[in-house]
């Protein structure tokens, strides 16, 4: 395409995103050319960004869980799993997750987000009584857990309903579902990457049953592998296509794939730009997700601190015991304490608002940080 051509096309799509209009599957192509600068995709994108949110950028105080990395499946690009022989292969006990529940209340936490291996050895009631002890022990820490890929292993554990094991899950205190899981929709991909793992019905098919049983969820989407494009743009549409139907997504969060210790080891990491683009890109096609997510731990903290002036306005939270990245070479650090990743947002001109899974204001008493109380969604500046 002769880049006059794409910029008058781009002029185009710059009018109907002033209009309030939505993006085609052509639009968002032509937002992947290279002959579009990044800088000028990246004002669009903000000008959407600073429409829905202000100058506020999104945090907060989280931990992670992942209760075994021993999994029945083989994905190419993970480097977190473990077959159940091997020396790296664990399994954590009760006492080892009330554990972790303690030192993420100790710590103030609002959040866990818990995911892991399919391990062939542990029954249902082992993912259940995970959810369940620390919702007992700790019930004012919301526990996002689960992508589709467990639900569906529960399912064929229990031979229930995708709504009935959800159902379940919630009244053992699940809060919300990550948007893990979710890899590349298109099958020319997936097929590829995870050939036996939840398909994308099976991933819509748990979304949108959580969404109609009130329960929230995140999306990703996994890049930088063997997609292409095309690939992505038909992702964010299947993405846009559900939350139409819904509301229920909070979150989409782009995945930078990292290749290190995996089948994919071959394949560099996305650079920063093309980072920037997609998080812009996702910005403007997304039209109905309220937030998009810059996960510092996968973009790398600068590259996350850029992000919030191309279309992102939140950069996920504390994150203690993050493996899934550190195990495939990220180089960022384990975690960032809530004052370290406030002066990072304020750096960036921006005003850090620590918020909670449902993004709800989080206010801290100044006296005692790990008590906190729960406000209302902030106010914009000119709302
Ligand atoms: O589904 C696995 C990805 C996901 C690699 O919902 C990899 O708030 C890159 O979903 N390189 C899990 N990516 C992480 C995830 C997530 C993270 C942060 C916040 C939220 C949220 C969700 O990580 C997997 C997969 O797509 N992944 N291995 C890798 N080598």
């Amino acid at each position: 395409m002769p880049a006059t051509s794409a910029h008058q096309q781009f002029a185009a799509i710059r009018h109907k995103v002033e209009n309030g209009e939505r993006l085609s599957r052509e639009d968002g192509m032509l937002l992947y050319d290279p002959a579009i600068p990044l800088q000028e995709l990246g004002e669009l994108a903000n000008s959407v960004r600073e429409r829905l949110h202000g100058n506020v950028a999104y945090y907060n105080i989280n931990t992670h869980l992942n209760p075994t990395n021993v999994c029945i499946y083989r994905c190419r690009f993970c480097a977190f799993r473990s077959d159940l022989r091997d020396p790296k292969g664990y399994t954590m006990s009760t006492e080892q997750v009330l554990a972790r529940g303690e030192e993420a209340y100790e710590n103030g936490c609002t959040e866990m987000h818990i995911v892991g291996g399919l391990h062939h050895k542990m029954p249902y009631s082992w993912y259940r009584g995970i959810i369940e002890t620390l919702h007992r022990a700790f019930p004012t820490i919301h526990l996002k857990a689960w992508t589709p890929v467990e639900i569906g292993w529960f399912q064929f554990l229990t031979k229930w309903s995708v709504s009935e094991v959800l159902a379940d899950l919630r009244e053992a205190g699940l809060g919300s579902l990550p948007g893990g899981g979710a890899e590349i929709f298109h099958a020319e991909v997936r097929d590829q990457l995870c050939e036996h793992k939840a398909d994308a019905h099976k991933w819509f098919e748990v979304h949108r049953a959580a969404h109609q049983l009130g329960l929230r969820s995140n999306c990703t989407m996994l890049y930088g592998h063997v997609e292409q494009a095309f690939h992505r743009i038909d992702h964010l549409l299947r993405l846009r296509e559900l939350q139409d139907e819904t509301g229920g997504f909070q979150t989409f969060i782009p995945l930078a794939f990292h290749p290190d210790n995996t089948e994919l080891a071959e394949i560099k990491k996305p650079s920063a730009l093309a980072d920037l683009r997609t998080i812009a890109v996702a910005r403007l096609m997304l039209d109905n997700v309220p937030h998009i997510k810059a996960y510092w731990i996968m973009l790398g903290i600068e590259t996350a601190q850029v992000a919030l002036h191309y279309g992102a306005d939140d950069i996920d939270g504390t994150v203690r015991h993050e493996l899934i990245y550190h195990d495939a070479g990220a180089t960022t650090p384990e975690l960032l304490t809530s004052q370290r990743i406030s002066d990072l947002i304020e750096e960036t001109g921006r005003q850090p608002v620590e918020r909670d899974t449902l993004y709800r204001h989080i206010h801290r008493d100044p006296s005692d940080p790990k008590l906190w109380t729960i406000g209302s969604p902030v106010a914009l500046a000119g709302n």
